[in-house]
């Protein structure tokens, strides 16, 4: 099994008196008439319903009732039905799933008040029968508790992919529109399989090509494909395209030629794409253009995109995404500096999408201090789906335990209990409109992720997109029943080995707190010495501060005093050492060697502890996955088997130019629970990866 069918491969029940039960229960199919995504909806169940049950389904042209499965709009079901769901509880994605035994009917009804909510539904009782759950007394009521559940794509037109590490981009620029890829739509199915209803199809580090109309036509033909699945198409706008496709002098935002451009612009993409989601805007950042190259600010250029957009009902995104070289402080204060003063100042469809936490997608750092902090304004979640700080496609760490501990943390913005997920949501400041993206870890690799495990960051991101407050360990449990097999001697062990990925690669990579050691560039493997690039924010040693008296980045008042920017109950709790957590330590303080830790040692051992501890965990992992040979097939298990031996090896290089480089400050000995380093320091200072995939082509 190559993967290529990720969680929806309906392989046969192998229970037998299960399936047996469900071939009773579901002898015949109705799906009401009409429309493209009822079409889609028919087809999934014949696949779905003829793989699980090897049977072939019958779809009966009149509902019977009886031992049927009904597909049907809330406003087509006949009265003695409707009184049975509430409509006020059904928002336009929504839907209910139904087990209905009575005098006159014997059937499982899926309802919606629209299709999408319809395909939704089906996805899910599918969804339940791959997890051979029983459908006595079913009874589920779901509506996505965020509105855009999108996936960004940092795919450029000449199909590499930025941060990509599973192949090529999918989108093959070259052969569209006219030629449809079956991908196209295995990923459109896939992501509504999850609820994700939208995809920014091209990079932020965006191209102004692609809204040119010899592009757009391309675009028109994948929306064209993704409509009947729900899933809506958004662009990355470039904010000098007036100039570089529009022939003027400016982008200025405020000058009449580019505020008409743009309108005139936006128009004719909705002529092509009616249900065009809108642009996804990166600006001064990185080297991006943006209005501050004509003295405006993102409030000026976020506007002036939504006027454009906003006789369309499009939205712009606008992400916080920035930080400047001018700031020598902490980076990690910048975003919240431009952005939190303009609170209330942006129309009404502007989201700014902010990532999880304040630097950039490092294995483990506090939540970004703007969720919370801009009551009038939607905030979007910016996850990254694909590992470019956590091993690449080759290490198997499982994001959503990650995304979840995010989503949980409270801000403390309305007192405590507001977390995250309340912001993201909208509940917290009742929000018009709600958020969550992923960067995405798609390619053409066979099993569109490079990792099989990769797989369930794609689906987690879904699931938690749709609902920010599920549990991560149901949903390994999900995909884990839905991608290989429901034996419990499988799912129990893989399970706890995914849940403990992310702990593990934070131990081997960044213990305590340390955060942005990557090597120039590539971002894979350790560089905590590099110090030589331009921006001083862009070297390690900026993070790390190590020095002959400690380590840590003092973020207190007696530093950058980045921890103002958090409610005043977490610059209290980060601030203290007696109550920081030990997690965050080294994020927050500049702390000596031999500082004393909760356990007793000194920080210097509790590092080496850690990295050992991370080495160890990726040892148990390949333990656990050699005793699962029994049930995987030998192709996904050979895979996994050589990348956790990579990862092993990997483990010990982060581990090894670490402790050794950090050992030139410290000047103590090693503690005696790590194994010796296996080169010198020498060594790992002089690995290169020239050829790294994933690489933005102009990155220092
Ligand atoms: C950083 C990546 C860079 C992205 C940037 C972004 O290294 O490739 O362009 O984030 O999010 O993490 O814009």
């Amino acid at each position: 099994d190559n993967g290529y069918n990720l969680w929806l491969n309906y392989s046969k029940i192998d229970d037998a008196s299960l399936l047996e039960t469900y071939r009773n229960q579901l002898q015949t199919v109705f799906v009401t008439d009409g429309g493209a995504t009822m079409d889609v909806i028919k087809r999934e169940l014949d696949r779905g319903l003829g793989g699980l049950l090897q049977q072939e389904v019958r779809f009966e042209p009149n509902p019977t009732f009886q031992n049927q499965l009904i597909v049907s709009r809330y406003a087509e079901l006949g009265e003695d039905l409707r009184t049975l769901v509430d409509p006020a509880d059904l928002t336009s994605e929504g839907y209910f799933i139904r087990t209905i035994e009575n005098k006159k009917h014997r059937m499982v009804l899926i309802t919606a008040q629209t299709d999408i909510g319809l395909l939704y539904g089906t996805f899910h009782f599918l969804r339940i029968l791959q997890m051979h759950q029983a459908l006595d007394g079913l009874q589920v009521m779901e509506s996505p508790k965020v509105d855009i559940r999108m996936l960004n794509h940092w795919d450029n037109l000449d199909r590499t992919v930025e941060r990509g590490y599973a192949g090529f981009s999918i989108w093959n620029w070259h052969t569209l529109p006219d030629y449809i890829d079956q991908r196209y739509i295995d990923y459109a199915r896939a992501n509504a399989s999850i609820g994700i209803n939208g995809t920014a199809l091209t990079n932020v580090n965006a191209n102004g090509l692609v809204l040119t109309p010899h592009y757009l036509e391309k675009v028109k033909a994948l929306a064209d494909v993704f409509r009947p699945y729900g899933l809506k198409v958004y662009l990355t706008a470039r904010f000098s395209a007036p100039i570089e496709i529009g022939g003027l002098k400016t982008a200025d935002p405020l000058d009449a030629d580019v505020i008409q451009w743009w309108k005139d612009k936006t128009k004719e993409i909705y002529d092509l794409i009616p249900d065009f989601g809108g642009f996804l805007v990166k600006a001064n950042s990185e080297g991006q253009p943006g209005p501050q190259n004509y003295g405006r600010t993102h409030l000026d250029g976020a506007n002036l995109l939504a006027d454009a957009l906003k006789p369309h009902e499009g939205v712009v995104i606008w992400r916080a995404f920035v930080y400047s070289e001018h700031d020598d402080t902490d980076r990690a204060k910048q975003a919240y500096s431009e952005f939190v003063p303009d609170d209330g100042k942006y129309r009404d469809n502007v989201l700014i999408q902010v990532k999880n936490g304040p630097i950039d997608f490092q294995p483990r750092e506090p939540f970004h201090p703007m969720f919370g902090a801009m009551p009038k304004t939607p905030l979007m979640m910016e996850f990254q789906i694909t590992k470019e700080y956590l091993g690449f496609a080759t290490h198997l760490v499982y994001l959503p335990k990650l995304f979840e501990e995010v989503l949980r943390s409270d801000t403390y913005q309305k007192g405590k209990g507001s977390t995250v997920a309340k912001v993201v949501d909208g509940s917290l400041n009742h929000k018009k409109v709600t958020g969550m993206a992923g960067v995405a870890n798609i390619g053409t690799d066979a099993n569109w992720t490079g990792h099989p495990f990769g797989q369930a960051d794609w689906y987690g991101f879904g699931r938690l997109a749709w609902d920010p407050y599920l549990d991560s360990g149901t949903i390994a449990e999900e995909w884990l029943r839905c991608t290989f097999t429901n034996n419990e001697n499988f799912v129990g062990p893989v399970k706890k080995m995914m849940l403990e990925s992310r702990e593990a690669v934070v131990n081997y990579m960044n213990p305590l707190g340390l955060h942005h050691m990557f090597d120039t560039g590539h971002h894979y493997g350790p560089g905590p010495w590099v110090d030589n690039l331009s921006r001083p924010e862009w070297n390690p040693v900026y993070y790390h501060k190590a020095d002959d008296e400690g380590i840590g980045f003092d973020r207190t008042k007696t530093g950058s005093d980045a921890l103002s920017q958090y409610a005043p109950e977490l610059g209290e709790k980060f601030g203290n050492l007696e109550t920081c957590p030990e997690e965050y330590l080294l994020w927050f303080h500049h702390l000596p060697w031999d500082y004393q830790l909760k356990n007793g040692r000194t920080l210097w051992d509790g590092l080496g502890i850690k990295y050992q501890q991370g080495v160890d965990q990726v040892g148990d992992m390949i333990k656990t996955w050699e005793d699962m040979k029994p049930f995987v097939d030998e192709y996904r298990h050979n895979q996994v088997s050589m990348l956790l031996g990579i990862q092993l090896k990997e483990a010990k290089w982060w581990r090894d130019a670490c402790m050794l480089y950090f050992q030139t400050y410290s000047k103590m000995d090693f503690p005696k629970e790590m194994e010796k380093p296996e080169n010198t320091l020498e060594h790992y200072k002089s690995l290169q990866f020239p050829f790294a995939p994933g690489i933005r082509p102009t990155w220092n």
